[in-house]
């Protein structure tokens, strides 16, 4: 029995509702420009997307961050605007400016054998299950429609989302073809990833915060649900992990109905609140990527706080946004080195 559980990777214990006084840990964004590896690596090719389609650097990639500071997972290194790429959008990431994407008519994108324009990440996926330690997990990871539709429709990052808002209530119809679109791929390449070796999913809904509660529940909760649904069918004991940053109160309906089996928390979400109104669910968080940009005591402090709020609940120790590229690598490591010493 001991040697069971010490056989298990701490990550997907915690699915099955371990809760160690010192939690699992990674970080969103912990593979990126903070890091000088990653840095000197990106300058070897042209564009971030031929980082993204070529195994052998994404791989080193994705493995740079868990060989420095031990993380418990594993993110694959891709993004999630790879899908808009797949469907037949023309999507580019310009130095400084974010991504850009051209528009397209929803009757030009092209859903079928989507997913298999990405094998590269697939490829990528095996490589590091091969490379990575037998307690590591490997997540990988998609947008959720929503998310990655603000993308496909304001045609790059967006500060007021009117364009899609318009579309998604003036012309639902219209906009539900873009939304089926990603759905579909997204089933398939998330199915793919497993097939591939990852262990866990995560899918993330970075611009929910931004829609009324019935939009939320249309556009949000019912593609996610579909998502969740047929991955689960394909594979019906892969933890999947949603993250609805900004959900605020709409937290335990998006839990409930989308049947995630973890729960991502941003900064702002308080955490006894979350906790008493999702459940059994694992949750996932939720420090301030700014506190770990800061380091120091607060950065001490807020790590106990949070573990405190969590303690004896199924839990996974990350940031509520991602990693701020200016964020110095041994504040992160200070974050390991904390993690581990809690008892
Ligand atoms: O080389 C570079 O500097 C490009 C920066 C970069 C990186 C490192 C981009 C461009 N994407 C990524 C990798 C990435 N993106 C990962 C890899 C794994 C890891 O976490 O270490 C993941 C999971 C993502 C996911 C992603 N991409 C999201 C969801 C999470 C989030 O941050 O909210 C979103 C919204 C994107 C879109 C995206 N990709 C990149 C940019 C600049 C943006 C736009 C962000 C915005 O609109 O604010």
């Amino acid at each position: 029995m001991l040697l069971k559980s010490m056989s298990e990777k701490p990550f997907l214990s915690a699915f099955k509702g371990a809760a160690p006084a010192s939690p699992p840990w990674w970080l969103m964004r912990q593979a990126g420009r903070y890091l000088p590896e990653y840095r000197a690596l990106r300058k070897s090719v042209p564009g971030f997307l031929d980082l993204c389609f070529t195994p052998e650097l994404a791989a080193e990639v994705t493995l740079q961050p868990v060989r420095r500071f031990g993380m418990d997972a594993a993110i694959l290194f891709s993004d999630i605007l790879v899908v808009p790429h797949a469907l037949g959008q023309e999507v580019r990431f310009l130095e400084g400016e974010g991504p850009k994407l051209t528009p397209i008519e929803p009757r030009d994108l092209q859903p079928a054998g989507a997913a298999d324009r990405l094998s590269p990440v697939y490829e990528t996926v095996k490589r590091v299950r091969a490379a990575l330690p037998a307690e590591t997990a490997l997540i990988g990871f998609a947008g959720a429609p929503w998310t990655v539709a603000t993308y496909m429709v304001e045609g790059g990052s967006s500060r007021d989302f009117a364009k899609i808002k318009q579309l998604a209530v003036a012309d639902p119809d219209r906009f539900a073809q873009i939304v089926e679109a990603v759905v579909l791929a997204t089933i398939d390449y998330l199915d793919r990833q497993v097939q591939a070796g990852a262990d866990a999913l995560q899918i993330f809904e970075t611009w929910s915060g931004v829609l009324s509660e019935p939009q939320f529940e249309k556009w949000v909760i019912a593609p996610t649900r579909r998502i969740v649904a047929a991955v689960r069918a394909r594979h019906p004991a892969i933890p999947i992990i949603g993250f609805p940053k900004g959900a605020g109160a709409l937290l335990p309906r998006y839990a409930q109905a989308t049947g995630v089996d973890g729960l991502g928390l941003d900064t702002s979400m308080p955490l006894a609140w979350a906790r008493a109104a999702t459940g059994s669910t694992l949750l996932q968080g939720n420090l301030d990527p700014v506190v770990l940009l800061a380091g120091g005591r607060i950065l001490d402090d807020e790590i106990d706080r949070i573990c405190d709020a969590m303690a004896g609940h199924p839990f996974v120790f990350n940031l509520g946004h991602g990693v701020i590229k200016e964020t110095p690598p041994e504040h992160v490591a200070r974050v390991g080195e904390k993690l581990r010493a809690r008892k």
